[in-house]
């Protein structure tokens, strides 16, 4: 009773703390006896998603596939944390057309570019810095802020277990 479904999309940077950020707070729904599962782009990249690259029109792909399961998900009564760069406006609008409105949570993970580079947990900002990773979002390719976001998180700014509890409280509201 009075618990919606709903998926929380985190959009930003590579580096930016989405996948951390969306396990802990995966663990903390699940903890509270919500169901909740993390959709994670690195990870359906080795599955669903794995004929897909870098182009603008395979991320599109990838964010409107990845899109369509949570929708499912959410049907089935999942809360579902989705983790995708997803760098342009209209991908994001395309999903949270395929999602329902009512039911998308955009929020910001807006870690600054120099703070994901300075991390560079696998190196990429490197290789890409070198030419050896064409179209990498923030450096060779945009990243697109959200306009209006539900919610702004600079994981550079707060530790783990502040900003979980800044989404938790978001969604206690309606969803939890
Ligand atoms: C951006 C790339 C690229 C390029 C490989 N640009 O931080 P990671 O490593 O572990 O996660 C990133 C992941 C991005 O997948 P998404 O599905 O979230 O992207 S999108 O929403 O734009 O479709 C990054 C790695 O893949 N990666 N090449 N060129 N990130």
């Amino acid at each position: 009773v009075g618990r919606r479904a709903a998926t929380v999309w985190l959009t930003g940077l590579s580096g930016a703390g989405k996948s951390t950020l969306a396990c802990a707070l995966e663990k903390m729904l699940v903890e509270a006896g919500r169901p909740a599962y993390v959709l994670d782009g690195d990870n359906l990249r080795h599955g669903l998603n794995r004929d897909l690259g870098f182009t603008p029109e395979d991320r599109q792909e990838n964010i409107r596939r990845s899109a369509e399961v949570a929708r499912l998900m959410n049907d089935a009564g999942l809360i579902v944390i989705a983790a995708f760069i997803s760098p342009l406006r209209r991908d994001r609008e395309l999903a949270r057309g395929i999602i329902g409105a009512d039911d998308f949570i955009e929020t910001h993970i807006s870690t600054p570019c120099g703070v994901c580079e300075e991390r560079d947990p696998k190196g990429l900002y490197r290789k890409a810095r070198a030419g050896l990773i064409p179209e990498f979002t923030g450096i060779s390719a945009p990243y697109e802020a959200p306009e209006h976001p539900a919610l702004t998180i600079d994981t550079g700014g707060m530790p783990l277990a502040h900003a979980c509890e800044l989404l938790f409280e978001h969604l206690a509201k309606r969803y939890i």
